[in-house]
């Protein structure tokens, strides 16, 4: 999604916007530009990457001590540079905007008849010169700043620098994360804490409603009522090594490998803490009390994550459990149960739908809610009554992977918290999972030595254009996992189904044409699942199986086995994760499509 960075400093902040946009390509995005105020306000804006817009800025020699940049996914208005951001209005203020503006046509039709002229199709532009109509009433970048946001509907952040006022950089953020940075004598603000480590660690997050003004000894934050504010001020632990691509060709690969590491931290606290309520925050052992039955709510893959962990809580907690699309169920008449522990589930923890479900959860009465995140102060956990923070470090790459492993140990967790709360988890079952959760790092490393046998699958994958993903029971979530991803970045049209489902008309599709991956580790379903692997055998299907050494498959023509760890019993879903993420990572190599910025798609779907 799109990414703000905007700096104010005793030096040229050119290059500092430069490469705090380069360090938010990896969110997706479409155009990218920056504006500066060099007596004047100037701006260089392009469609496509930001090493091409850098090119035409140091071509046109922009150089300046305050300025903004932006990198674009666009929302409304096609991709053009007229669309781009910043927007100036009049030649007095320039502008970049995360978000979508819900009023912008009633805004536009009103600023039209003040006078303004639009270039752009953007909800944007709307923003900037309503601030300018403000700035002419008010002659202060700020109090307009404070009067525009009481006028929008809808989602932003904001970073706005004006001509007449080259001390400071005004920002405002509602519903999308921004953040300041303080540095010696200079200040920087971004969408993203990415953006900002490599000037300084010093980090203060605005909250919703906040307008601040930013100049280089310092910030003022005023709250949405206009009163001043103190936000505290952080250092932050995200390290520089997590944003560099090291020895790998892709981040999605370098990610995939530091899963063993991802799962071994996130597990940290779980082994210390035993499994115990305490692990969700100081109001786990009251918010856990007497649960009736879990709901979770997530996207994409998060959403994979939970349809595994319906399966963990059901059978080792005994609590029902439903999991929903986010996007679904905010929009869905629910019936709201006090009992019922609301499980919000983002690696961001800025997904705007899973964000919104959780908001709506709450007015609806939900008030036990718990959020499992990878970032730490972001608005999913900061609004959830419980917190479990997962330890995958910054997850790079568009298509998830080492947070999606990192979640299923939390919620492996969760599960067995709320079974031992219960009184159904004994001594020794306890001693058994503490076990398996301790030789889990070593069981995916040891799924990650089959990467070469998969890159040669995907070599046969490469040229297809349909393939199907079958699971059963706790892997049929892994089989959607697998579809997904290698849809997200090979663009290969992959869908999944419960195996059992197969006669039920996905069969139809089956022939020589379509190569059929089968997680098949060695559980309670192999036999269902084998009986289903005849079925497109017979049908001429070319199968991929992924078995466990206990599952006793053999090759034989049109059958593919590739033998993944010793099965790791109800841990299973967390081992078979990665090969499909191989198989999706390898398949998209070798038709050469852009695996860390997939088409279309972005990090951190801060927009609806
Ligand atoms: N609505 C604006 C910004 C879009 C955005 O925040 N995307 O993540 C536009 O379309 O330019």
């Amino acid at each position: 999604m799109c990414g703000i960075v905007g700096a104010i400093a005793g030096r040229d902040v050119v290059p500092v916007l430069i490469d705090g946009l380069k360090r938010l390509e990896y969110r997706g995005y479409d155009s990218a530009g920056v504006a500066v105020l060099d007596g004047e306000l100037k701006r260089v804006r392009r469609t496509g990457r930001v090493a091409e817009m850098e090119a035409a800025a140091s071509a046109e020699g922009l150089a300046a001590g305050l300025g903004i940049g932006h990198t674009r996914w666009a929302t409304h208005g096609g991709v053009t540079e007229a669309n781009a951001h910043p927007h100036i209005s009049e030649g007095e203020l320039a502008l970049v905007h995360n978000g979508i503006i819900e009023n912008h046509e009633e805004q536009r039709e009103r600023l039209k008849a003040l006078g303004y002229g639009f270039s752009s199709q953007t909800d944007t532009e709307v923003v900037a010169h309503l601030v300018c109509h403000h700035l002419r009433e008010t002659g202060d970048l700020l109090s307009a700043t404070q009067r525009a946001v009481r006028e929008l509907r809808g989602a932003y952040a904001l970073a706005i620098i004006a001509r007449s006022d080259p001390s400071r950089l005004v920002v405002a953020r509602m519903g999308c994360p921004l953040l300041v940075g303080l540095g010696e004598g200079e200040a920087f603000v971004a969408s993203d804490v990415s953006a900002v480590v490599a000037q300084t660690r010093r980090v203060v997050y605005l909250e919703e409603g906040d307008v601040a003004e930013v100049r280089r000894d310092g910030l003022a934050v005023f709250d949405a009522t206009g009163a001043a504010v103190q936000r505290a001020e952080q250092v932050s632990g995200v390290s520089l090594a997590s944003l560099e691509l090291g020895p790998y060709r892709h981040f999605m690969q370098k990610e995939i490998h530091e899963q063993p590491r991802a799962i071994a931290d996130t597990l940290e606290p779980i082994l210390e803490t035993g499994f115990s309520p305490a692990l969700f925050g100081p109001r786990g052992s009251e918010l856990l009390a007497g649960l009736t039955g879990v709901q979770i709510l997530a996207c994409g893959t998060s959403h994979y994550a939970g349809l595994v962990a319906r399966y963990w809580i059901e059978a080792l907690a005994g609590v029902p459990c439903a999991v929903d699309i986010a996007s679904e169920y905010r929009y869905r008449p629910i019936v709201a149960n006090p009992g019922t522990l609301v499980v919000t589930i983002s690696q961001s923890g800025e997904t705007l739908d899973t964000f919104e479900a959780l908001k709506y959860a709450i007015a609806e009465g939900h008030h036990r809610t718990l959020s499992i995140c990878n970032v730490a102060e972001s608005a999913i956990p900061r609004l959830s009554a419980m917190q479990f923070l997962t330890r995958a470090g910054a997850e790079i790459g568009v298509a998830s992977t080492k947070a999606f492993t990192t979640q299923l140990v939390a919620l492996f967790a969760l599960a067995l918290v709320i079974a031992k709360a219960r009184g159904r988890l004994t001594a020794e079952d306890e001693a058994l999972h503490v076990e398996a959760l301790r030789h889990l790092p070593g069981s995916v490393q040891h799924a990650l030595n089959l990467e070469p046998q998969i890159a040669a699958w995907a070599e046969r994958f490469a040229p297809k254009q349909h393939a199907l993903f079958l699971g059963r029971g706790l892997h049929f979530p892994i089989a959607l996992e697998g579809a997904l991803k290698l849809k997200e970045i090979s663009y290969i049209h992959a869908e999944a189904y419960a195996a059992g489902e197969l006669k039920h008309g996905p069969l139809a599709l089956v022939d020589r044409e379509m190569p059929v991956v089968v997680i098949a580790p060695n559980d309670a379903l192999l036999e269902k699942v084998k009986s289903n692997i005849h079925e497109v055998r017979a049908r001429g299907g070319e199968m991929f199986v992924f078995a466990d050494a206990d599952s006793q498959f053999g090759e034989e023509e049109g059958v593919h086995v590739i033998r993944t760890p010793r099965h790791v019993g109800l841990l299973s879903p967390v081992v078979h994760a990665v090969p499909v993420q191989m198989l999706a990572y390898h398949t998209a190599l070798a038709r050469g499509t852009d695996v860390d910025k997939p088409r279309n798609l972005a990090k951190s779907v801060t927009v609806e």
